[in-house]
Formats: structure tokens, sequence, C-alpha cells
């Protein structure tokens, strides 16, 4: 398959470097070589194509910001958010499965684990042979993770878990997954195992979105877990919304590949096809919607780079994560739903892309902080009151 071209109208690529150039190449020749291939099936048929978790452990996409020391690639903020954004051309199950298993699973355990955690856990998790899940949300509790119910009570040398998650990518496939629940202490973190006694995670089935990826229940019944598996880097809802940070940094920049996909499918669409004697794209109302694409696109792009800098000097906070995962998913989910719209009845089939992104793109405008939920922080930052409650 040719590779794909992206969309580079101001020469962001001048802002580069060559390292960040060389991986942004090696995953946009990975996705039209092995994900393009299988995605449409994968996605009609609603599952995660899972052959392609070893190769992109291979490549270094899992936890690709983590130190070497673990197995991981040590790639700076720019590469890796350029990794999320050429996978979600592909499709945003695989960037959720890439975001889950480095930010969500990977990254908690560097961050606030024992040194035997980590290496018990990251070296495997970097191949791609163990896969991890994040357990935050709740049946009854979304935007509001504070009001969780699932509970940890201390008994001796363990923990008794009881409770439920729900929404939680990867789960039924997960080997480990961060789990976080109530205790005497705030909040805590808990690496709850495959097979451990009462501890069930089915699939969620019938979903429209994200039909490519696995989501699932967490559910805990007087689930035993030995204080060797609590993280006992953290405690409070600083923890998991720490975590949050990190992943909602990579699906900023994923957003933009799907809007590129979208794009490029449109203009090749709209260029090949005649309609009043005339190719589609030369008519003013299409060449407006290519206008205000490219234009938003192209923000997009500089505040992805910007934030990427940010992160890289130490500067970047949780609020700049927000602007970005809420302006880039906007972005995204807006020129999905006008390049369906460009290509009339074939845009809902499952033979184009537009469609699958814009169902794609409803979730990621719902998780890892809803539009409004960003749209709260962002609020609170200007005027300095919480709106949230
Ligand atoms: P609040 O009182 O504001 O904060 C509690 C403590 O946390 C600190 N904090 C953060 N720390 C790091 N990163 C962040 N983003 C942080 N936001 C807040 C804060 O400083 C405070 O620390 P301390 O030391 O004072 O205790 O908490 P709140 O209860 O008022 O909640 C605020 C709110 C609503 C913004 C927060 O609850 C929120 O972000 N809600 C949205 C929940 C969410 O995003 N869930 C996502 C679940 S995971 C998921 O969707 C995965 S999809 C993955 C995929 O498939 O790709
Ligand atoms: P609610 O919180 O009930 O919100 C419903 C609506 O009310 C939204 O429009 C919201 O913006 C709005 N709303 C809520 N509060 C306010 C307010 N104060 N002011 C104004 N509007 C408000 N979670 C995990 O923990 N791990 C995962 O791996 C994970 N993966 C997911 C995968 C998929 C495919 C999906 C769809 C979700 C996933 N989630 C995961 C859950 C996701 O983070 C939540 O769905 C999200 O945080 C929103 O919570 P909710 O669905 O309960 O919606």
């Amino acid at each position: 398959m040719g590779s794909f071209k992206g969309l580079d109208f101001l020469h962001i690529d001048d802002l580069l470097s060559e390292e960040e150039i060389m991986v942004r190449t090696m995953t946009r020749d990975f996705v039209s070589d092995a994900v393009m291939p299988v995605i449409e099936d994968a996605y009609e048929n609603a599952y995660f194509p899972r052959d392609l978790i070893g190769q992109v452990g291979e490549l270094g996409m899992l936890g690709a910001n983590l130190p070497e020391k673990y197995g991981c690639a040590g790639l700076g903020p720019v590469a890796y958010g350029l990794i999320c954004q050429e996978l979600e051309r592909g499709d945003s199950g695989l960037r959720s499965f890439v975001s889950v298993q480095g930010s969500l699973a990977m990254w908690p355990i560097f961050a606030y684990g024992t040194e035997e955690q980590k290496m018990k856990w990251l070296p495997g998790m970097a191949k791609g042979e163990l896969i991890g899940c994040f357990g935050l949300t709740e049946p009854d509790h979304g935007s509001d993770p504070g009001g969780m119910i699932t509970r940890a009570k201390k008994d001796g040398n363990e923990w008794v878990l009881n409770g439920a998650k729900m929404w939680i990518t990867n789960g039924t496939i997960a080997d480990v997954a961060v789990v976080w629940a109530q205790t005497d202490d705030k909040i805590q973190g808990f690496l709850v195992e495959k097979g451990m006694k009462g501890f069930t995670a089915p699939e969620q089935k019938r979903k429209f979105s994200l039909r490519a990826s696995v989501t699932s229940e967490l559910v805990f019944d007087d689930v035993r877990v030995p204080e060797a598996n609590r993280l006992p880097g953290v405690a409070g809802l600083k923890g998991p919304l720490g975590c949050l940070t990190q992943a909602r940094y990579g699906i900023a920049w994923g957003g933009i590949g799907a809007a590129m996909a979208c794009f490029d499918e449109a203009l090749q669409y709209t260029k090949g096809r005649e309609q009043f004697g005339k190719p589609l794209a030369g008519f003013q109302l299409m060449q407006q919607n290519f206008a205000e694409m490219l234009t938003e696109i192209t923000k997009a792009q500089l505040v992805a780079w910007r934030l990427g800098k940010l992160k890289e000097d130490g500067k970047i906070r949780p609020q700049h994560v927000s602007f970005a995962k809420r302006n880039n998913i906007k972005m995204a989910l807006d020129v999905a739903r006008t390049c369906r719209d460009m290509l009339g009845a074939n845009g809902i089939t499952a033979e184009y892309q537009a469609m699958r992104h814009m169902c794609n793109l409803e979730s990621v405008y719902t998780y890892e902080g809803t539009h409004n939920i960003h749209t709260l922080i962002l609020g609170q930052d200007v005027t300095g009151i919480a709106a949230f409650g």
C-alpha cells in the first residue's frame, strides 16, 4: 500500500528533529502496511486485531517515552505524540490500546510503583507480551471519579477489594489492571492480576463506536490483593488524574491523525467524482470545507507541537493538556463529520474511513474527560472558580 503523505501546510516538519521524523515515518509506514489492510474487517466485525500487539511492541511504541532501563524506547514527548497521531490515522481503537498500555497502565507503575513492580511488569508490557488496563470509571461515577464506590480494606498483609468498574479499554484481555479504590487513607492504586479469585472482566458489546477495541467491565468480589501489589507512591485522586494527564497528551495528538485521514480521503474522492459535469472538488462549497479543515488541522498541529515542547521543558500543566485535548478532538470530530458528508451516500459505508473515524471520535470526545469537563477545567483556570459541582 502506498505511504500516506499527511498534511503540512505551514512546514511544521521544519520544527521536528530527524529522530522525530524517523519515528513518524516508521509509524506511518506500519499503519499503511499492517493496519489499513485489516482495520475495515476488524471494525465491521467488532474485534481488536490482536496480531498488531506484538508488532507495536517490537517497534517500541508501548510506553515509548519511558526509560530504556525498563525495556522502553526512551523517546521524547513530540516523538511519542507523533506515534499517537499516526496510529490514530489508522484507527482510534489502536491508538487507544497504545495509550492505555503506555500512559494508563505502564506509566502509573513507573511513576508510583516499587522497583520490584517495575521490573516485574514494564519490560513484558513494553514488548506487548503482557497487557494492562486502567480502572477508574464506575457505572455511577464517570466525570466525577472522586465519588467512586469501589473499596479496598486492609486485612493483615492483604487488601480486600469490592466494587465494579465500567468502560475499561483492554479489560478482558489484560494481564494486569491498575485499579483505583477508596481506602481508609484516600484513593489508592492496586495491581489486580488476571486470575485472582473473585476478579472477572466481561467484555461490553453492542458498541457503535470503537468497535475495533476491547471495552470491559471489571468486577471485584472479595478479591484479595497482596500489599506488594499496592502502588505506594501516591494517595488521593491526584494519582489517577496524573495518569490521565499523560494519556490526554497523546490523545490530543491522535485526533490530528484521524482528521488527516478523513481530509485525505475526501480530497481524493471529490477530485475523482463528478456531478453537474465537473469534479466535486471544483465547487466553491467543497473548497470552503477544505479551507476550513486545512486551517483547523494546521492550528491543531501547532497546538500539539507546542504542548510537546512544554512537556519537554517541564513547563506543562494539566490545564494545557485539557486545552489541547478539548480543541483537537472537537476539531477532529468536526472534520470527520464534514468529510462524511462530502462523500455522500458512499460516506456511510465501511468501504470508506470517514464514518468509522467519526463514530470513534464520539468516544474520544467523551473519554479521558468529556468536552464539557475540559471546558470547566479551563473555566476554572481562567476565573479561579470551580463550576463542576
Ligand atoms: P480536584 O480537587 O480538582 O483535584 C484532586 C487532586 O488532583 C489534582 N489534579 C491533577 N493532578 C494531575 N493531573 C490532573 N489532570 C489533575 N487534575 C487535578 C489536584 O491538584 C488535586 O491535588 P491535591 O494534591 O490538592 O489533592 O478534583 P475534583 O474531584 O474536583 O475533580 C476535578 C475533575 C472533574 C477535573 C476530575 O475529576 C476529572 O478530570 N474528571 C474527568 C474524569 C476522567 O477524565 N476520566 C477518565 C477515565 S480513563 C479513560 O477515559 C480512558 S479512555 C482511554 C483510551 O481508551 O484511550
Ligand atoms: P457522565 O459523567 O455521566 O456525563 C454525561 C454527560 O454529562 C456528558 O456530556 C458530560 O460532559 C456531562 N457532564 C457531567 N458532569 C458535568 C458538569 N459538571 N457540568 C456539565 N456537564 C457535565 N474509563 C476508565 O477508567 N478506563 C478506561 O480504559 C476507559 N475507556 C473507555 C473507553 C470507551 C470506549 C468509553 C466510551 C469510555 C471509557 N472510559 C474509561 C470511561 C470514560 O472516561 C467516561 O465515559 C467519561 O469520563 C464520562 O463519564 P460518563 O460516561 O459516566 O458520563
